[in-house]
């Protein structure tokens, strides 16, 4: 399971990653290098799915709806979903291997959150659409016998599944797991970046049964490659599409003409207010946590921190001496922060820590790039920042930066602190801390998000919704939402 060219573990060693078209893995066609950001190294390549290979994952999988897919009962569905779960827990170091091969992040975060999400996510998913209640309406009738209206559930049709890089197998899983609950096929794109996760996924699902067309999977890049020509095909119905706001308003007008059903979760620009009657320690390992997990590429991470004035000092002090200890390593050393996706991105999060000091803003700690002495100087690692002193109009401020940084500012009143989170194009997530009971719903409340989190940052239970307003989303998903957005209701009245 060891690459010559990968100094870690990896499942697919030797291999070029296969798409999956209903239900054959293909090989064929154009191939790109899958790197790794560890310290650059090409661990596999990867088949890419050109606009025929997609029309054919498409046909395969709108015969799927057709087929035996479409004969399951829902209590049958699910018990699928859960061997796919299952199949997933038996398989685990595999997976965790090729998460951690794409991405680089620690193990202790892929095998304590990505890969367990993952299986999480399709129980979950069983589970809630297993106990999904049908409405009825009983109406009356000029004749006095009345009638009974009821609800029946029917999938939307081929849905097509477009992930990010950053938590991958997590946010894959989190919209295929819905969709194939509720009855739909599926082809899943994940990102160029992270192709290996998904290619292990595919596998399971021939191993535990899953008819062919049901799961199909593409790999490739999006404009003018598998993404576009998946958006843009006339037979897709659905997109549930995770990523940044700008490649969502891409897909938004491919998908125009077609009319597809979308949701769409976004970018963010998250704020975290600590106010001076929070637990202190509580709020600065939170704090800590939302600003650099995973390298600080979660769409939730906090990038804004609003200290009330009278802790603003120590808080910012505390923060950055937190930072200053993380420690930025491999993905089996042990450390606290692996390394960004990529060079490119990496380049693009340099580019704002540069920003930050043209704008005016005061490097608090790191804005640079560690140092190894080995291979991983050929990585894409960054130093966590901590930045203060910007105005609230900077660039820094404002825009997406989606790594480990973020900018700390003072606020004197809760009406200031509320103004200065809500001041932004995005509406994904917010953290509030503070001990004061009624302050913490009434802030919470008045934050202009689709998640905000009182005392804690990214507690999840999968039934709650999940997405952003403003330029962060459309639409949720989570629990009943997931169970909507996939799902073609329909009424059946009958006459009695
Ligand atoms: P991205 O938008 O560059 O790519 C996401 C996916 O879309 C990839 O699979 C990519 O190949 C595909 N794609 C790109 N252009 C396309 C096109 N024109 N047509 C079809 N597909 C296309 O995002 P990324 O860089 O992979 O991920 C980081 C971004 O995702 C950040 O902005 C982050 O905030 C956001 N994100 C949001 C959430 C959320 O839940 N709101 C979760 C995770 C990440
Ligand atoms: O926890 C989830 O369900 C979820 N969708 C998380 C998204 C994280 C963004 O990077």
């Amino acid at each position: 399971m060891r690459s010559p060219a990968s100094a870690f573990p990896y499942p697919f060693a030797d291999q070029q990653l296969p798409c999956l078209i209903g239900g054959e893995f293909v090989r064929e066609g154009r191939s790109f290098p899958n790197v790794s950001p560890v310290n650059g190294r090409i661990i596999a390549t990867v088949t890419e799915a050109d606009a025929s290979m997609v029309d054919r994952a498409v046909q395969a999988a709108r015969a799927a709806l057709r087929g035996p897919w479409a004969r399951l009962t829902t209590p049958e569905r699910c018990a699928l979903l859960r061997k796919v779960a299952e199949r997933i827990e038996q398989r685990f170091d595999e997976f965790v291997s090729a998460e951690i091969a794409d991405t680089g992040k620690t193990f202790a975060q892929a095998s304590s959150l990505d890969i367990p999400r993952g299986a999480a996510n399709f129980r979950a998913y069983a589970d809630l659409a297993l106990g999904r209640a049908s409405e009825c309406f009983e109406m009356g009738t000029p004749d006095g016998r009345g009638a009974l209206n009821y609800t029946v559930h029917k999938p939307v049709g081929v849905v097509a599944v477009i992930a990010p890089w950053n938590l991958p197998f997590l946010l894959l899983t989190w919209k295929a797991a819905p969709a194939l609950a509720c009855g739909n096929t599926v082809i899943a794109k994940p990102s160029e970046e992270t192709p290996s996760s998904a290619a292990l996924l595919a596998e399971v699902m021939q191993e535990v049964g899953v008819p062919p067309g049901v799961f199909n999977l593409v790999h490739g890049f999006g404009p003018e490659s598998t993404g576009e020509a998946l958006v843009t095909h006339p037979d897709v119905s659905a997109i549930a599409f995770t990523g940044e706001s700008a490649t969502g308003s891409a897909i938004m007008a491919s998908a125009a003409p077609t009319v597809k059903r979308l949701s769409f979760e976004l970018g963010g620009k998250n704020a975290s207010l600590v106010f001076a009657d929070a637990d202190f320690e509580a709020a600065l390992a939170g704090t800590v946590r939302s600003v650099f997990a995973n390298c600080g590429q979660v769409c939730l991470c906090s990038e804004r921190v609003y200290v009330e004035r009278p802790i603003f000092e120590r808080f910012v002090e505390a923060l950055a001496g937190a930072a200053r200890r993380l420690r930025v390593g491999g993905p089996y050393e042990g450390a606290d922060m692996g390394p960004l996706i990529s060079r490119a991105h990496r380049d693009k999060v340099l580019s704002y820590y540069r920003l930050a000091r043209e704008e005016g803003g005061e490097i608090v700690c790191g804005g640079g790039v560690p140092r190894f002495g080995d291979e991983r100087d050929e990585g894409a690692f960054i130093e966590p920042t901590v930045v203060r002193g910007l105005p609230e109009d900077a660039r820094c401020v404002r825009e997406e930066i989606f790594g480990p940084i973020c900018h700390v500012a003072p606020f004197d009143t809760e009406e200031e602190a509320v103004r200065l989170a809500n001041d932004t194009r995005y509406g994904l997530a917010a953290a509030v801390w503070t001990s004061n009971l009624q302050r913490a719903h009434r802030v919470a409340r008045q934050m202009e998000v689709g998640i905000a989190w009182v005392n804690d940052w990214f507690l999840r239970d999968l039934r709650t919704p999940f997405g952003g307003v403003k330029l962060s989303g459309v639409g949720r998903e989570g629990g009943a939402y997931s169970l909507a957005f996939f799902s073609e209701p329909m009424n059946i009245c009958v006459k009695l």
